[in-house]
């Protein structure tokens, strides 16, 4: 580890623009491989924010710019690493990334993680926070801790085994190897693998088909599911009741079942 701090730059470290009612966010340090520093936590979260305050967002991309999504922890960054001085990544793990987890899995709205190079480290785990991974072909995912003495971060103890079991949770982990897209994919690792010029055009497409569906039901979705997985199942039953019972009262279950008797498309806007 060096202790020379990432050059500062004008430059937004995180783009955003709004194509209908879906929100891309881009991380832009593509000559560090879109690597996290404080500053583009800090961009990301206030960007993240903002879409989940926007009532006319209801889809979300995030993206990587230049060759890679996003290659974690920038190891030049804030690690304390003067003689002496003993970093404390726990302190880091508080302040950048659990908000970070937390904030992918809590928004309003679907979020796509469109994976458009390697995806290492936390920059693997922010990408299977989000809803739904589409990787282009010639993307791969590290779990790069165990090369510098960490573990699995930003979510991936929890979320690595619940995706691809224990065993390939283990194995991606302690040998820290490349996995190649497709093979991503095929280990159900994410959701869906595609040629690198169809990347976006299939992100969009999907997330533009999903900003047309019930918001609020779609998070609900990723709530129950999410706690269901260390739930007895008859409490799984209960939270599925409850939530049944709140959506059952929301505009967007009487529009649906409305615009299905009267044969015409719904149109939802619950959030
Ligand atoms: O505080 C904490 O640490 C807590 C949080 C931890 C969360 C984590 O994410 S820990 C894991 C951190 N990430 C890594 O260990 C991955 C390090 N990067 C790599 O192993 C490789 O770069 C890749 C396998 C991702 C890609 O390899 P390759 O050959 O395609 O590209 P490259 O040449 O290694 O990288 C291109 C440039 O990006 C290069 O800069 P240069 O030489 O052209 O000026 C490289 O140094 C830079 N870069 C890549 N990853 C990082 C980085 N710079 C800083 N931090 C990085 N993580």
């Amino acid at each position: 580890m060096t202790t020379a701090a990432p050059p500062q730059t004008t430059e937004p470290l995180v783009l955003q623009r709004t194509q209908g009612a879906v929100r891309v966010l881009t991380l832009n340090r593509p000559a560090q491989l879109n690597s996290f520093t404080a500053a583009m936590h800090a961009e990301l979260r206030t960007a993240l924010d903002a879409a989940a305050a926007d009532a006319s967002v209801r889809a979300l991309i995030l993206t990587g710019a230049g060759r890679g999504f996003c290659a974690g922890q920038d190891l030049n960054d804030g690690m304390g690493s003067s003689p002496g001085q003993v970093p404390d990544v726990g302190a880091v793990i508080e302040a950048n990334y659990r908000p970070l987890a937390a904030r992918l899995r809590a928004m309003p709205v679907p979020v796509i993680a469109a994976v458009n190079g390697v995806a290492a480290g936390a920059g693997a785990n922010a990408a299977l926070c989000c809803d739904m991974v589409i990787a282009a072909r010639s993307a791969s995912f590290i779990q790069a801790f165990s090369k510098i003495g960490l573990v699995p971060d930003c979510g991936g103890t929890w979320l690595l085994p619940r995706l691809v079991g224990r065993a390939r949770a283990l194995g991606l982990a302690m040998t820290g190897d490349k996995l190649p897209a497709e093979e991503a994919q095929r280990i159900g690792l994410i959701w869906a693998c595609v040629d690198d010029a169809e990347l976006m055009n299939a992100a969009m497409a999907l997330a533009e088909r999903l900003s047309t569906m019930p918001s609020k039901a779609l998070a609900q979705t990723r709530r129950a599911i999410d706690a269901a997985t260390t739930m007895a199942f008859d409490d799984a039953i209960t939270l599925e009741a409850d939530t049944q019972r709140e959506l059952g009262r929301a505009h967007d279950f009487a529009e649906g079942v409305a615009a299905f008797l009267a044969k015409r498309a719904p149109v939802f806007k619950d959030r």
